[in-house]
Order: C-alpha cells, then sequence, then structure tokens
C-alpha cells in the first residue's frame, strides 16, 4: 500500500516536472496577451469575455509543442514565447501611433513602419520590456535545469496529451471564432477592423488568420501566369482604351480635383420628397449645376466602402473574396493619385475615421497618396455614429485644403450617414412620415443631414473661390438599404410584386462632375459605373489612360456595366447572374439571350477574370515596368 502510494507520488511529481514548463509558458504568454487585450480596450475590458478565446488559442499552439521530444519541445515553446513577447511589443507600439495592430503585409510592405520607427522612442514604454524580462531569465535556467526541462515522455504518452489538450481548446477557440462570424460575418474574410477582431478573439487568433491570409495570397501568386496569358490582358485593355473621339480630353489640366464619396448615399434619395420636403435639397440643386450622370451603379464586393474606392481609384474590379483593400495592399497600382502625382500634384486622402479601418493606412500609400488625414489630424469635437460628424469633419477640411499646394487632387471620405442611421437625432429634424422608426426612416433623415454638410462645405467652397479653379467629382460608395429591410424601399418607390432587376435599377448611386461657373452642366443617363471614373477622370485632366476595365464615359458610345457575381447590364437588358436570366430594361419581362448577349456575357466573365489574374499576380507592376523600358528604348 505505502509502496503505491510512495510510486502515485513519484509518477504525479514526474507528470509535473515533465509539464511544468509547458505549464508556464501558457500562463506566461496568457498574461502578456491580456495585459496587450488591456492596452486595446481601455474602456470595456472584460477578462471574463477575453480570457476563452485568448487562453484556448495559447493552448492549441501549446499543444503541438507536445509532439516533439526533448529539446525540440523546450526549444519550441521558447521561440513560441519570444515571438509572441516580441509582437506584443510591436503591436503595442504600432498601436499607440495607429490605432491598430499589425498585419504579416505591413510588415512586408515595410513602407509603414517607416512612420512608427521614427518615432518609436515616443512610442515605446519601458513597461513593455517586460514582456521580455522571462524570455531572457529562461536562457541560463534551460542550461542548468536542462534535465527538467528536456524532459518528456515516449511519443505514444506524448500524442495523447496533445489530442487531450487539443480536443479540448480547439472546440472552445472555434466557436468564439464562429461567434464572430455570425455577428459580422465578412469581418474575418475582409479584416475590415482588424483591432475589432483582436478585441474579441484575441490578439494570437488575429495573427494566426492574418498570417493565413496574407501567405494564401502569396500562394495564389507563386503560380506564375504564362507569358502569353500576359499579353492577352494586356492587350485586351489597350484595346478597351481606343476611342474616336476625344470629348473633354484635357479640359481639366492643372486644375484641383475634389473627389468625395458619400457614405451610403443612394440614387432613389436624388431629387425625392418627403411630405412635399426635398430630402437631399443641397445635393439637387448642386447635381443641377453639375454634369449629373443619373444611371450610375455601385459594383461593390465584400469589401463595401473600400471596394467603392478601390474601383473609383483603380479602374480594377473588387478582389474575389475578401477585400481587395486588404488582400492585395502589397500590389503595386496605376493609381488616380499616382498619376496626378506624376502630373505635379499634391494627392491627399482625407476620412474623420480610424486610419487602420480597411487597412487605408496601408492601402493608401500603395495607391500612391502623399498624405492621408484621419482620426487623429481632427479635433473630435462632435461625433454621429461611428466617429467625428461629418459636419465637424468638412468644417475643420475646408481651411486644411485651402492651404495645400496647388494643383492638388484631394480624395474626402464622409462617414456620418453610416448604417444603422439613428445617430443624427439631434441634428436632423427631417419628417419621415410613416417611415418614422424603420430603418428606411432613420436613412433619410441620416441622409438629410449628410447633405445639409456637404451643401455647407460646397457653398463655401464656391464662396471662397475655390471653385473657380476645382473640379468636384460626388458619388456615393454603395447601397444604404440593405436586402433583409427592403420591403420598404419597394414601398417607398411604389414597386409592386418586385423581381431581382427592380432591386438591380435600385442600386444605382448618384455621380456628378461639377465644372468651375457651373460648365458643362446636364444630365448623362448612359448606364455606367464607378469603375469608369477613373478613365473619365483621367481624359478629363489629361492623365496617360492605360490598364484600365472602365469606359471613359465622355467618349464611349456603347457602355456595359458589369458586377463582381457577373450580372450585367448595358443599358437595354439586365443579365441577373443569380438567376440566370435575362430582363429587357423596358418592359421589364425576361427574354432568351441572344448571341450577342451571350457575347457579352463572356466578355463580362473574361473582364473579371483578367482583373483577378492583375490582382493575384501583381501584373501592374510588370506592366508598369516593361512600359518605363519601352519608354527608355
Ligand atoms: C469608415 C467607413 C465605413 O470610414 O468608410 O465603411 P463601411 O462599413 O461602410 O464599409
Ligand atoms: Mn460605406
Amino acid at each position: 500500500m505505502n509502496n503505491k502510494l510512495v510510486n502515485l507520488k513519484n509518477n504525479i511529481k514526474e507528470f509535473l516536472l515533465r509539464h511544468l514548463y509547458i505549464l508556464y509558458t501558457i500562463i506566461a504568454v496568457t498574461i502578456k496577451t491580456i495585459n496587450y487585450e488591456k492596452l486595446i480596450s481601455p474602456t470595456f475590458f472584460s477578462i471574463k469575455f477575453i480570457l476563452p478565446p485568448v487562453l484556448s488559442s495559447i493552448i492549441v499552439i501549446c499543444s503541438i509543442s507536445l509532439l516533439f521530444k526533448n529539446k525540440g519541445r523546450t526549444r519550441f515553446l521558447y521561440f513560441f514565447n519570444l515571438i509572441i513577447s516580441i509582437l506584443l511589443i510591436a503591436d503595442s507600439a504600432y498601436y499607440r501611433y495607429f490605432k491598430d495592430c499589425i498585419s504579416l503585409s505591413v510588415i512586408r510592405n515595410g513602407i509603414l513602419l517607416s512612420g512608427v520607427s521614427s518615432s518609436l522612442k515616443d512610442l515605446l514604454y519601458p513597461s513593455d520590456f517586460i514582456y521580455l524580462i522571462d524570455c531572457i531569465i529562461l536562457i541560463p535556467l534551460i542550461r542548468i535545469f536542462k534535465g527538467y526541462f528536456n524532459k518528456t515522455a515516449i511519443f505514444k504518452i506524448r500524442f495523447a496529451e496533445f489530442l487531450i489538450l487539443l480536443c479540448i481548446a480547439l472546440p472552445i477557440n472555434i466557436l468564439k471564432i464562429y461567434d464572430l462570424t455570425i455577428e459580422q460575418p465578412t469581418l474575418i474574410s475582409t479584416m475590415v477592423n482588424k483591432m475589432y477582431i483582436a478585441k474579441v478573439i484575441g490578439i494570437v487568433n488575429f495573427q494566426v488568420i492574418d498570417a493565413y491570409n496574407v501567405i494564401s495570397t502569396k500562394v495564389k501568386d507563386l503560380k506564375t501566369l504564362p507569358p502569353a496569358r500576359q499579353k492577352e490582358i494586356k492587350n485586351y485593355l489597350k484595346k478597351k482604351d481606343s476611342y474616336t473621339t476625344s470629348n473633354f480630353t484635357g479640359a481639366a489640366k492643372g486644375k484641383n480635383l475634389i473627389m468625395i464619396q458619400v457614405e451610403a448615399l443612394q440614387q432613389f434619395v436624388i431629387g425625392a420628397k418627403m411630405n412635399g420636403q426635398e430630402i437631399t435639397p443641397n445635393l439637387n440643386r448642386w447635381m443641377g449645376k453639375s454634369l449629373y450622370f443619373n444611371n450610375y451603379f455601385y459594383q461593390v464586393a465584400s469589401g463595401v466602402t473600400s471596394d467603392a474606392e478601390f474601383l473609383s481609384n483603380n479602374s480594377l474590379y473588387p478582389a474575389d473574396s475578401g477585400a481587395a483593400y486588404y488582400m492585395y495592399c502589397n500590389d503595386t497600382y496605376d493609381s488616380l493619385a499616382r498619376q496626378m502625382n506624376n502630373n505635379c500634384y499634391y494627392t491627399t486622402a482625407i476620412n474623420g475615421y480610424k486610419e487602420g479601418f480597411w487597412n487605408r493606412n496601408v492601402m493608401y500609400k500603395a495607391e500612391d497618396f502623399h498624405d492621408y488625414f484621419a482620426e487623429r489630424n481632427y479635433n473630435i469635437n462632435e461625433t454621429v455614429g461611428l466617429g467625428l460628424s461629418d459636419k465637424s469633419w468638412l468644417n475643420q477640411t475646408l481651411p486644411m485644403m485651402k492651404n495645400f499646394k496647388q494643383p492638388y487632387f484631394s480624395f474626402l471620405i464622409t462617414l456620418s450617414s453610416h448604417y444603422p442611421y439613428d445617430d443624427q437625432k439631434g441634428y436632423g429634424n427631417f419628417d419621415v412620415g410613416k417611415y418614422k422608426g424603420t430603418l428606411l426612416g432613420n436613412y433619410l433623415n441620416g441622409i438629410h443631414y449628410t447633405d445639409a454638410q456637404l451643401g455647407m462645405f460646397l457653398d463655401n467652397l464656391e464662396k471662397q473661390g475655390m471653385l473657380d479653379n476645382s473640379i468636384v467629382v460626388l458619388y456615393g460608395d454603395h447601397f444604404a438599404i440593405p436586402k433583409n429591410s427592403i420591403e420598404d424601399l419597394y414601398n417607398f418607390e411604389n414597386i409592386k410584386n418586385p423581381t431581382n432587376l427592380d432591386w438591380y435599377e435600385l442600386q444605382k448611386v448618384p455621380m456628378f462632375i461639377h465644372f468651375p461657373h457651373d460648365e458643362n452642366k446636364g444630365v448623362n443617363s448612359m448606364y455606367s459605373s464607378q469603375i469608369d471614373l477613373y478613365p473619365t477622370i483621367a481624359n478629363l485632366f489629361g492623365l496617360d489612360k492605360k490598364y484600365m476595365f472602365g469606359s471613359d464615359l465622355l467618349n464611349t458610345q456603347n457602355n456595359v456595366v458589369t458586377f463582381r457575381n457577373g450580372s450585367f447590364t448595358d443599358g437595354k437588358y439586365f443579365y441577373v447572374s443569380f438567376e440566370d436570366s435575362y430582363y429587357d430594361i423596358d418592359d421589364k419581362k425576361t427574354i432568351k439571350p441572344t448571341s450577342k448577349l451571350k457575347a457579352m456575357k463572356e466578355d463580362s466573365l473574361t473582364q473579371l477574370q483578367y482583373s483577378d489574374d492583375i490582382l493575384n499576380h501583381n501584373l501592374m507592376k510588370t506592366f508598369l515596368k516593361d512600359d518605363s523600358k519601352d519608354k527608355k528604348r
């Protein structure tokens, strides 16, 4: 009996000794990670909320160490602790600078980190180095007590232990990640809000998912594209850029360009009234003074706002999955800003929100903007919805722009009219009648508020003479009313028995170009879309127009709008890909496809594939390199 007890005691002692180091690593890394989580969630930190995903993700990784024996296991655990510690120090500094977390793509990108490293001594706190203390102490300890540290059991036992740990921790971790995907379905694939992911499922999970995304994009790039295919794409785009007319070519050369992307501004509010009152009186007025495109579609996919920016600034299609602003932020772009820079413009992107949101701080570098002004450049003295109110943001932006070196290209992205549009109460008192309390009602009030701010801004620009030498382009980024609340919109539009054609026709956003002294005002009703903006601007400003999937709307005769899901329209017919049917737009009936329509469908799919190839293989870099070689010859 005594012997058995002694044996048991020895076995327990042996077991504990064998697992002391893994236990230590789990606890140490968890404490360090929680400390970081506290830093990034100063207001709503809850240990009960964050501990399960943090602990389970750390256990999952540490369990892998059990597959190694002796020194191998010790090394695995040591380097895991060391890497996480270094990462947490870097992430803390990065957070203090950008209010965001480091993505592997940022490290690859490099340029961004130079901003952080130049002010590193202010961003790194001495207390950050506590993360590394145990890693230093562990070096001699591991040497001296290597007998204990490197003690492992036979493989069968280690494998069983690995499985047990994995079976406990993995389901908890997966459940937490799953909960997040239910709460925000596209968050993980688009990485729109990296900080939020790190706050909800922990920084370790974030880094693993991020590494997976970045590596999988790189793997796609590794499969080289045959040179013949590259040539095919290049030739296709060159052919696309041949016009028989040259209307407005260079008409805006040397003028400033103020491009405003308005959050959730949909076409249906333009010119519409509620109880006799205009919803967007200011935009209506400015559209009357401008060249207004009234059949302009948004083409965004899961990158939503960032896709609208991507389409408008690069004339490329959004990514096949995820957001191009995140997935392809390391590509080279022949963007609008790059072309403006080539013409000695000062280029800026301006937004009142967090600069890491939609990976903007990384992507604007890739798009070659000289500067990016975001939340931290503003006095946050009034907020609506997500952040700084459009009113305060525009009031602070105007004097900033006044001081810009001319000619300039400023790209402004508004914020206040963001879903769910319920925070403008104190600012807007628009009578939405029977829609009061509905999403549509809130939107009408929300967009009425933003309309007032944009009106004020444009009027002030005009009063201050800033429009005498500037072109203003304004457009909506995407839908305001999602599919699950569409019934109210059908009701508002008086649409009975809606078809998918009706739904699509409601997916228009307004776009107008304002010329100095209200020149060239009028309405252009050609079916067009966000991908056409850059080629149209390029023609106006006399830029080198190359490698664009869109058309110059002032010179094209027959335009086709292609959507990311393969739907398309030429203004006469509408192909709805998800029901595989062709509609005649005039009589709203479905028709049998003609060979011309079938060819159009082929062409739309080809364009999408070409655009994907460009993104996956960073082809723009190759194209631009080849062009500069040709020039030198
Ligand atoms: C934030 C804003 C929101 O700056 O652009 O993006 P969204 O959620 O509309 O894609
Ligand atoms: Mn948006």
